[in-house]
């Protein structure tokens, strides 16, 4: 609250166009006001800390990234209300929720997973802005779902608030507006005490908005081709190969195992041009702080250009060294390979961003 000599001062120096807000601020309900004063700021010593964890170790870059495919629209039909498209995912149940098994230490045993018909993270949704869209989430799994589209101002019985489960055997069509301009959003799971544990086992997948002002651009595009989704997390490993779980884990799950598009510190073999990449942190826990450097000057990081956040593009590109990226967060770059050709690169993280850095 503004005491009576400040609320004085304030408004001998507003112009008559600002009385009206000098106004509004001396009515803040009681309530609002003792609430907002009661507002404690978070000690940076309660912040989760770093856990080292002992994973099997793994072979660096011995897979190539996975992109995650482009999902296909059964049909589309005319909104017969908003008169607009609207594409309906509901056909090849490639958003079935279900098990599967992934050998990712190749002599230890699986890792069971529930992404979506087999593949995490999920088919990659890929919509122009203004047409609208259904998506099916089928739960052929153990325990129930929600889905929410973060990012998306979705319509309360859309937007997967977490009682709104789905339960084994049943579905649910999902309706997404998709009017805002190009941006990355992502669905992910989000039932009721379950969040962390079914998005970490596997239910995340992109969602990509685009549109005509952004094609004018001329930035790298096709996906999967110069326009490439990276989406990160970060798991635990039991010594059998198996996934550590998060069940019972009331702080944080760091992982020391980092996944790009669900692969292990995968390799990717690039043309000598520009590419975007699409950064998401799917992970649960642990923040990124990302670089770029050559394998022969891993002291020199490579500068790169930032173009977009959660909100789509940038008002122009940020020239940076490094890209924090906290969880759940989207941020798209453009690198330069062109003066690389023949060389290898390596895309790093500071270990310890998120923690204390
Ligand atoms: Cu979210």
């Amino acid at each position: 609250m503004l005491s009576k000599l400040a609320r004085a001062t304030v408004a001998l120096t507003l112009t008559s166009s600002c009385l009206v807000q000098a106004q509004f601020a001396t009515k803040v309900p009681a309530a609002e006001a003792s609430a907002v004063a009661g507002i404690v700021e978070d000690d940076p010593a309660d912040f989760p800390k770093f856990k080292k964890t002992g994973s099997p170790a793994y072979t660096l870059y011995s897979e190539a990234l996975p992109i995650p495919a482009p999902a296909t629209p059964k049909y589309k039909i005319i909104n017969p209300v908003t008169n607009k498209e609207i594409w309906y995912y509901v056909g090849a149940l490639e958003f079935e929720i279900k098990p599967f098994n992934q050998q990712v230490y190749p002599k230890l045993k699986p890792a069971r997973l529930v992404g979506y018909d087999g593949k995490s993270p999920g088919p990659t949704i890929i919509v122009p802005k203004g047409t609208e869209s259904v998506v099916r989430f089928v739960n052929s799994a153990d325990r129930e779902n929600s889905v929410h589209l973060h990012g998306s101002p979705s319509r309360a019985p859309f937007d997967g608030w977490a009682a709104d489960i789905t339960n084994p055997g049943e579905y649910k069509d999902y309706y997404y507006p998709n009017f805002q301009s190009a941006r990355f959003l992502w669905y992910h799971d989000h039932a009721l005490h379950w969040t962390a544990e079914n998005a970490y086992f596997g239910q995340a997948g992109a969602y990509l908005i685009t549109d005509t002002e952004e094609d004018k651009l001329g930035l790298p595009s096709g996906y999967g081709k110069q326009d490439i989704p990276l989406v990160l997390s970060s798991k635990q490993y039991n010594s059998d190969g198996t996934l550590f779980s998060t069940q019972g884990e009331d702080t944080s799950l760091w992982g020391d195992v980092i996944h790009v598009n669900g692969q292990p510190w995968p390799f990717y073999n690039v043309e000598p041009r520009k590419y975007r990449f699409r950064f998401l942190n799917a992970a649960v826990s642990r923040n990124f702080d990302l670089f770029f450097v050559t394998s022969t000057a891993t002291n020199t990081r490579i500068p790169f250009k930032v173009i977009a956040s959660d909100s789509g593009l940038l008002e122009g590109p940020v020239q940076v060294d490094d890209l924090k990226v906290a969880v759940a967060e989207r941020y798209e770059v453009v690198f330069d390979f062109s003066q690389y050709a023949g060389k290898t690169l390596f895309l790093r993280n500071d270990e310890q961003a998120g923690d204390g850095k």
